[in-house]
């Protein structure tokens, strides 16, 4: 009996795997090295359809891959070798689960028998993600090529690559065992014997779509919208949108939501919900929920402590994101609408409330002496165009966007990592943005995240990629200067701040970045205007101040709160 060259087998099988990604509609993969995911990567490579990123860092690789999906809004193959390479990948695969970014994780492994017997490079890559894989699967390659297995592994890709993107979108992480030798010693050739499907169709097509039909339901005069982060559903959100311009109601829109530039937005909802007296007659018969909950604490208080309120989710993905577990409905689809207009009076609480803070936000923010965090965002906001994307770290850059960035005119796509809220991986995550984004992307970012994945700023030499970065750099987590824990003693700033006092002049010289020191907001508006459209990673730096960056929020929040106070007091005198 003639020995089966299993080699030929894996790459044959291999080709028929990353054909089918792409018949699926993948156009991405990442790329980390090793010697046992060659045929892995050689495979993604020698595919025609996808474009293949190289990254030395698999954690880098993860989140560009995350940016990628995210910014694309496809999946994206991200393979790796066997051994820690496949856990440096966890970080990005949680990331990936949270913030459900379809992710095909291809881990390459020894065979079982090398596997905990003293051979290099050998660790459990078995369920390695844990439930942070929406799916994993133990993807060993069968010795011999028949029709059997070439069905087998068409269908496998198709399953992976529908079970990332459907429903709740995920990461999918397939382990492959790969037996020496890892390479052909000859070309291998056109497969002709096992064809794929005619006119390019994938093996298996896959038409689901939300089974729950569209709940008839008349919504009540004092209904509120809260719209999230989407990113899967322009639909959803123009719909939204539309409901709100319709009836008239009020609209908080998140920045992550494209709705925020929707006519009826309500922008400033995180502060005028700080006001107990004010988000108490803004109080509504129902909530109607959209994507994902925004990130500000006094809107999820204040959802929280509605008490029988009915509150609707349309949640297409089962996010279930809900933490208080008030959501008393969850829909496929937004409900229907019936001739209602939202109370006249009440809608003009919210609308009043709204205007006059935001007004009194921008008279503050110019009124400021120094360029501040929450500055830079609103200017970010009001410079990009809806062609650009913002790429938004976690930590205070998230919440100041959300906060200060306009509403109700044209806007930048916002993204952010939102899955876990991690400072890690931004970098990547923004690079991966660029690739797969249309127009040109600008990072926002925290000093603390931006040494964090400083080791991102290798795709500027290695991609050939645009991003402008724009650091705030108070030198340390100024976030915790927000919260309780800033009491905590000498302690504090050395473990929970954690000040650093890095020059990141060095690190753009070190990678090959263009850098920009900004002190006035004219030298922002110069930098970032230079970095959009250059070609190249330009670093544009603000310094700023961790104790009075604390110190400009809180006077930004009593001017227009006060604001609000006192037009409220002045349209009704005896209140
Ligand atoms: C991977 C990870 N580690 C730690 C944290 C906790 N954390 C939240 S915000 C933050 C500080 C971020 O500092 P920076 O990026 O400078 O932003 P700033 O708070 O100054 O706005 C840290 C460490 C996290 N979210 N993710
Ligand atoms: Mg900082």
């Amino acid at each position: 009996v003639p020995a089966p060259c299993p080699t030929v087998a894996t790459y044959r099988l291999l080709r028929a795997f990353c054909d089918e990604l792409a018949r699926c509609g993948m156009r991405f993969a990442c790329t980390s090295p090793g010697s046992r995911n060659t045929p892995l990567v050689l495979s993604l490579v020698r595919e025609p359809e996808l474009r293949c990123f190289s990254h030395i860092d698999e954690r880098c690789a993860g989140f560009f891959a995350v940016g990628a999906a995210k910014a694309g809004g496809r999946p994206v193959a991200v393979t790796c070798t066997s051994g820690t390479a496949s856990a440096e990948l966890a970080p990005a695969v949680v990331e990936a689960h949270w913030a459900r970014v379809p992710l095909i994780v291809l881990t390459a492994d020894r065979p079982a028998q090398l596997r905990d017997v003293g051979a290099g490079q050998a660790i459990d890559q078995l369920k390695l993600y844990g439930d942070a894989a929406k799916w994993f699967y133990e993807m060993e390659l069968p010795p011999v090529l028949d029709a059997a297995a070439m069905r087998w592994v068409r269908q496998l890709a198709c399953r992976a690559y529908w079970t990332a993107v459907e429903g709740r979108p995920g990461p999918v992480h397939l382990n492959l065992p790969l037996r020496e030798p890892l390479i052909l010693d000859g070309p291998l050739g056109e497969e002709t014997e096992f064809p794929g499907r005619p006119d390019g169709r994938p093996w298996v097509a896959s038409g689901r779509a939300g089974a729950r039909a569209e709940p008839a339901c008349a919504l009540p005069a004092r209904t509120v919208i809260v719209a999230g982060r989407v990113e899967h559903d322009s639909a959803l959100e123009h719909a939204a949108a539309a409901l709100a311009e319709s009836m008239g109601l009020p609209l908080l829109a998140d920045a992550l939501s494209a709705t925020r530039a929707a006519p009826t937005a309500i922008a400033t909802y995180d502060l005028l919900l700080r006001d107990p007296a004010l988000a108490a007659r803004l109080a509504p018969e129902l909530v109607l929920r959209v994507g994902d909950l925004p990130t500000s604490k006094p809107l999820r208080g204040w959802l929280a402590g509605l008490g029988d309120v009915p509150q609707l989710a349309v949640d297409p993905e089962a996010a279930w994101q809900d933490p208080d577990g008030v959501v008393s409905e969850i829909l496929a689809t937004l409900p229907s609408i019936g001739a209602a207009r939202a109370d006249p009076a009440w809608l003009a609480i919210w609308r009043d409330a709204d205007a006059t803070a935001g007004a009194a936000l921008t008279t503050a923010l110019a009124d400021e002496a120094s360029l501040s965090e929450p500055l830079v965002a609103r200017r970010l906001g009001e410079w990009l165009a809806p062609e650009h994307t913002l790429f938004v770290a976690a930590s205070m850059p998230i919440r100041d966007v959300e906060l200060y960035l306009p509403a109700a005119r044209p806007l930048p796509r916002v993204l952010s990592n939102r899955g876990a809220n991690g400072i890690d991986g931004i970098v990547s995550s923004a690079f991966g943005a660029a690739a797969a984004s249309p127009g040109p992307v600008v990072l926002l970012i925290g000093d603390v995240a931006l040494a964090h994945d400083l080791g991102g700023l290798l795709a500027a030499r290695r991609l050939g990629l645009e991003l402008t970065i724009v650091l705030l750099n108070n030198d340390g987590g100024g976030i915790f200067h927000f919260l309780p824990v800033s009491g905590e003693g000498d302690a504090f700033d050395e473990h929970v701040a954690t000040p650093h006092g890095l020059d990141f002049a060095h690190a753009a010289r070190l990678y090959g970045l263009h850098y920009v020191h900004a002190q006035t907001e004219d030298e922002l508006h110069a930098g970032v205007r230079a970095g959009i459209g250059s070609g190249a990673v330009t670093l544009v730096e603000v310094r700023t101040e961790r104790a009075a960056n604390l110190d400009v929020h809180r006077r930004l929040a009593d001017k227009a709160l006060g604001a609000v106070s006192r037009r409220a007091r002045a349209a009704s005198p005896r209140a």
